[in-house]
């Protein structure tokens, strides 16, 4: 008790009244409560229970029954076999007794709990953790209410192609309800809420099917394209004692897809008599072995290369990489590899918005080539497949599985005339590169000085201050600064955006990813817009709670930025007045004092600030406290995007 919370006497004095008369006041052990609290239920159930059914007077009470191997045990050492880590919760009955299964049973380890204030948080947490770690994290949810919470996060992930295993609760036996609360949150199809966004899902109905399903789904899930996946935890299987024997079967060695060897030869031929190959990849690469792929196939024809950035697929400091560059690349190219580009007709097209006119870019006669999944897995509801685009050659495979074929065949292909003309494409598109660097670092200093600072400087800061460590910025596409200023070299330096540009994503994404640094000595930062952090500001929380090194740098612009930009584009095509665009779009009056709402939920944090010249040493001091393990916010403001 706290000294101000008042005269000790006068409180027990209270507490004892409200004790009086009570079952409870005959022991004090939270235990006892509950086993009493649980006997004034069965002498409940048994009055309202018709005479016939009424327990003979020498059998035990309900409240004298223990389960000592409940089901949920089971379940959690089926989690624990399949390799999560962590398991990102937001608290409920549904799943109360897995969740006391993985505290008191596990251990709280492997999986270790993750607390969330929000459910999608806790799907944005996985969706993080999932890129950096390479291997899914776990969520479990409340069927109903927390899995409606969540099902942005798991869409943003599902856009993303990463996997998450999804665990949520539900009642299935009807008769086994407790009235009230837990019939809302029941339902006969949960997983029909997200059914159209994860891989696949299940309602298993025994110990062994959960077992069984459990495996399928950890293979699904971590097979390209990865993508969430579901399993239901009903809550008669988590509380009823453990029948029978249930095994969990072994689990699998997986191999990635990989495209066919014929059509390879064929791209290959194509690549290597091309005067202008191009590739531009998206989420190509899963790992720093795919980004070596990467530079040998490209290395190999003297291609100029288009990262999209939604993974590091080719080091930003490489001669050959020309990734501001693709309208005048496709423009000219007489042979075009995509690698995992989600959208093919938006990469080779221009569209203009407002008017949604387009054209091809390409030229008619340019032979378009795909490596995806894309093709293989897709489900038809969401419109994530972006628009039809016809194309020469479509393999369907995983990327980095693909390229050590399709080098060789580059290679096989390749005679001596053509790797000296390749060698001289090479040359030309180094001086390209260059020149593309020097024109990105000559606009960035653009308002360098200016106050609200511009993303340039916030950018350039921010490389500066974290230069020293193994870095990675959790979140690289809120502006492109990064991608343009700063030398990425490694897989995990700059992990992509949020998949289905659900705002709200980049905090939870950004807090997943440090998750998974931290067991790997990666320095975790990332740019964070004002809008996104207030969708759910509570899992700055989380990352104070669970001190997940995180350096946060608002980038706070006190405004929905985009859509400013949009409805000023529609007045202006309304022929109509512009200075009233900023209604509904500004978040200012008040503004929002982000260091405060850090601070209040226990983490490190200064500011705002308007001076660009402060912001390298406040930097460093969060850089300190970020090493000492504890997450730090620095709000500065900015302007535009
Ligand atoms: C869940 C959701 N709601 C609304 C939008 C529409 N939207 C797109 S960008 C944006 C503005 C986000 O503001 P902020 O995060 O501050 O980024 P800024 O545009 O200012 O850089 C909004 C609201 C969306 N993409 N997702
Ligand atoms: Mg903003």
């Amino acid at each position: 008790m706290s000294k101000a919370s008042g005269n000790k006497s006068e409180k027990d004095v209270t507490r004892r009244n409200f004790l009086k008369g009570t079952a409870a006041a005959a022991g004090a052990a939270i235990a006892a409560v509950s086993a009493t609290t649980r006997l004034a239920q069965a002498a409940e159930t048994a009055a309202d229970a018709p005479a016939a059914a009424k327990p003979a007077a020498a059998k035990k009470l309900p409240s004298e029954t223990f389960i000592t191997n409940p089901g949920s045990d089971f379940m959690a050492d089926v989690m624990r076999t399949v390799g999560l880590q962590y398991l990102a919760i937001n608290p409920a009955s549904g799943f109360r007794s897995l969740h006391e299964s993985i505290i008191n049973h596990l251990g709280n380890k492997n999986p270790e709990i993750i607390t969330c204030m929000h459910e999608e948080t806790a799907a944005g947490v996985a969706h993080g953790y999932a890129k950096a770690a390479g291997k899914p994290m776990g969520i479990m949810m409340h069927g109903t209410v927390g899995l409606q919470h969540a099902t942005m996060g798991i869409y943003n992930a599902w856009c993303d192609r990463v996997p998450m295993m999804i665990f949520a609760s539900n009642g299935m036996q009807a008769d086994k309800r407790r009235p009230g609360v837990e019939w809302t949150h029941s339902v006969q199809d949960a997983a029909g809420l997200v059914r159209d966004f994860v891989k696949w899902d299940d309602q298993p109905a025994s110990l062994q099917h959960f077992a069984e399903s459990c495996a399928r789904a950890w293979k699904f899930t971590m097979t390209s394209p990865m993508e969430p996946v579901m399993v239901m935890c009903d809550i008669e299987l988590q509380e009823d004692p453990v029948h029978g024997r249930p095994r969990m079967p072994k689990m699998t060695r997986l191999t990635q897809p990989q495209g066919d060897t014929a059509a390879l030869r064929e791209a290959a031929k194509l690549l290597v008599a091309a005067q202008k190959p191009v590739i531009i990849a998206d989420r190509a690469c899963r790992s720093q072995q795919g980004v070596k792929l990467m530079v040998e196939l490209a290395e190999a024809l003297g291609a100029a290369v288009v990262d999209n950035g939604w993974r590091t697929n080719f080091p930003s400091t490489h001669d050959l990489n020309l990734s501001f560059m693709r309208q005048s690349l496709v423009r000219d190219a007489d042979v075009v590899l995509l690698l995992e580009v989600n959208d093919p007709w938006g990469n080779l097209n221009s569209f203009s918005d407002p008017y949604k006119t387009y054209r091809p870019i390409h030229k008619p006669d340019a032979k378009i080539i795909t490596i995806a999944m894309q093709d293989v897995y897709l489900k038809s509801n969401y419109q994530d497949i972006q628009r039809f685009m016809p194309v020469d050659l479509a393999i369907g495979g995983d990327v980095e599985a693909t390229l050590p074929d399709l080098i060789e065949a580059v290679k096989r292909a390749m005679s001596a005339g053509r790797k000296n003309e390749a060698a001289g494409r090479a040359a030309a598109v180094a001086k390209l590169h260059r020149q593309m660097i020097e024109r990105d670092k000559e606009a960035s200093a653009n308002g360098w000085n200016a106050s609200p600072v511009s993303t340039a400087r916030l950018s350039a800061e921010l490389y500066n201050a974290i230069k020293g460590e193994k870095w990675a910025l959790a979140v690289s596409d809120r502006t492109s600064w990064p991608r343009r200023l700063w030398p990425v070299t490694e897989h995990h330096q700059m992990l992509g955006g949020t998949g289905g540009a659900g705002v709200g994503g980049s905090l939870p994404i950004a807090l997943g990813a440090a998750l998974a640094n931290k067991d790997k000595g990666i320095f975790t930062a990332t740019i964070q817009p004002d809008g996104d952090l207030m969708y759910a500001p509570g899992a700055l929380w989380t990352a104070a709670h669970h001190k997940i090194p995180l350096l946060l740098v608002m980038h706070n612009n006190r405004c929905y930025h985009q859509e400013i930009m949009h409805v000023q584009r529609m007045a202006g095509i309304h022929q109509r007045r512009q200075d009233t665009c900023h209604i509904g779009n500004k978040i200012t009056n008040p503004d929002i004092d982000f260091a405060k709402v850090a601070q209040g939920l226990g983490m490190w944090a200064e500011g705002p600030i308007t001076d660009p010249s402060k912001i390298g040493a406040a930097l460093k001091r969060a850089v300190a406290e970020v090493k000492n393990g504890r997450p730090a916010l620095i709000d500065v403001v900015t302007q535009g995007r």
